[in-house]
């Protein structure tokens, strides 16, 4: 093999082997999907908020009094500019803290979604 060759053949790979890195990386962010914590009645849902959100994806029981725990730990991105649409909530966490979010049984349906507030980072509370 000459040298153009090898040097191409080293380029695709690098090539493929990046897009397949691309294509994994969402699910390798954070710890993927996790379920609610349910103690007396209520159920808590654990998020930590630093350069995103983990877990992205939270199962939760439906109708039920939810309480969303956001955790921020050294959080100076803007992960800690938190929305709830759903809620009408829009918070500027502090930068190291937990903040105790309720959610009603009534709202506690369907999937909420948390959002920074640029829209960049996210996670989904399922109510199943
Ligand atoms: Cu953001």
């Amino acid at each position: 093999m000459n040298k153009p060759v090898v040097i191409s053949i080293v380029v695709s790979v690098l090539l493929v082997g990046g897009a397949f890195w691309l294509a994994a990386r969402p699910s390798d962010e954070g710890e993927g999907s996790a379920t609610a914590t349910i103690v007396g009645g209520v159920q808590y849902v654990d998020i930590s908020a630093k350069g995103g959100y983990s877990p992205r994806i939270v199962t939760a029981k439906v109708g039920m009094p939810t309480i969303l725990r956001v955790k921020t730990s050294g959080t100076f991105d803007c992960s800690a500019s938190l929305v709830i649409p759903k809620l009408s909530y829009q918070k500027f966490l502090q930068p190291s803290g937990t903040e105790e979010i309720s959610i009603s049984s009534e709202q506690a349906q369907g999937t909420m979604q948390g959002l920074c507030s640029m829209g960049m980072y996210n996670f989904q509370i399922q109510f199943l």
